[in-house]
């Protein structure tokens, strides 16, 4: 699956609000994943999840910097992620549905934040380039 050039311009463009607010963002996405699907809460049995602790928080900034990355490597996101791809196949062990659900909850929160931004075009570019993200994550499982 590839972007195309429209949907890669979105991505670039709202990436750049995104990461002026990266953490808060990425908070707010793990709040929603937690809450929502308590069971994804399963994979993290060695951190205090109750919205806003401190674990959440820089688990948070973490997860969306990595994000950024692919953004900036948007046209060899396999590469821009691949120790990460390595680590969440071979030792995290997360089952690939898991990233469904991630990625929606961080649709919801760049919904909830950029309302303008958030037209139905750059709701599918987004829920499309995440979906390429998560790939790259869950590849190593094959
Ligand atoms: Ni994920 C660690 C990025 C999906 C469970 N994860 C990380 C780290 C990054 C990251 C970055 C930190 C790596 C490091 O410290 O070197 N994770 C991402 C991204 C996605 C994702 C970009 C999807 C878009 N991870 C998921 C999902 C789950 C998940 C869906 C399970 C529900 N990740 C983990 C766990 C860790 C982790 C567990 C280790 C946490 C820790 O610090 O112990």
């Amino acid at each position: 699956m590839s972007l195309t050039n429209t949907e890669r311009t979105i991505i670039v463009s709202l990436w750049a609000k995104i990461s002026t607010q990266a953490d808060t963002i990425g908070t707010e996405t793990l709040e929603r994943l937690f809450l929502s699907h308590p069971q994804t809460k399963t994979y993290f049995p060695h951190f205090d999840l109750h919205p806003g602790s401190a674990q959440l928080r820089a688990h948070g900034s973490k997860v969306v910097a990595a994000v950024g990355d692919a953004v900036k490597s948007i046209d060899n996101i396999g590469a821009a992620l691949s120790k990460l791809s390595e680590l969440h196949a071979y030792i995290l062990r997360v089952d690939p549905v898991n990233f469904k659900l991630l990625s929606h909850s961080l649709l919801v929160t760049l919904a909830a934040r950029f309302p303008a931004d958030f037209t139905a075009e750059a709701h599918a570019a987004w829920d499309k380039f995440l979906s390429v993200v998560s790939s790259v994550l869950t590849e190593k499982y094959r």
